[in-house]
């Protein structure tokens, strides 16, 4: 078979791109451990008001565990719950996020936090606020007549 010069190129560049793009998703996946939501953590979301930690929403101080805070919200049509959340600056905080009613976003501006909240599942994300500052919290899944005015605020505070 005959392949022409530039056929090849186009070939080989077809498959090296191929090549480079899967090793790049192998590397993420299990070498940074960037995985798709696992369905693993599951809640009933028509009593999830009712069911720990959604009962008491907010920022809540821990010890022992390999963050300092938690910042428990729970997303319904349309807005958070809280509906604002301040953490001192350098803090290592857990969101743990669900919706109670469909499908909402849960975007920090200006973070590479970006979560996806759906009605039974609980959404959660380890990150460090490190700069000092107002966030604003956006959904950024279209959920209603209500959408755009869903938002929240993160302060990250200077405690001095
Ligand atoms: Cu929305």
């Amino acid at each position: 078979m005959h392949l022409h010069k530039y056929e090849k190129y186009w070939l080989l560049f077809g498959g090296g791109s191929l090549i480079v793009f899967l090793l790049i998703t192998g590397i993420m996946a299990f070498h940074n451990g960037s995985h798709p939501p696992s369905a693993k953590n599951t809640i009933n979301h028509e009593k999830v008001d009712q069911i720990a930690p959604f009962n008491k929403p907010g920022v809540h101080k821990v010890s022992g565990k390999n963050w300092d805070y938690e910042i428990v919200v729970l997303a319904s049509a349309f807005y958070y719950n809280p509906p604002e959340l301040e953490v001192p600056v350098g803090s290592k905080v857990k969101f743990i996020a669900t919706s109670k009613d469909v499908v909402h976003g849960f975007e920090i501006s200006g973070t590479n936090v970006n979560m996806m909240l759906e009605p039974g599942y609980v959404s959660e994300y380890v990150t460090t606020v490190d700069k000092a500052g107002e966030y604003l919290i956006v959904c950024n899944e279209y959920c209603g007549v209500g959408h755009a005015q869903m938002h929240s605020m993160l302060k990250v505070v200077d405690k001095k």
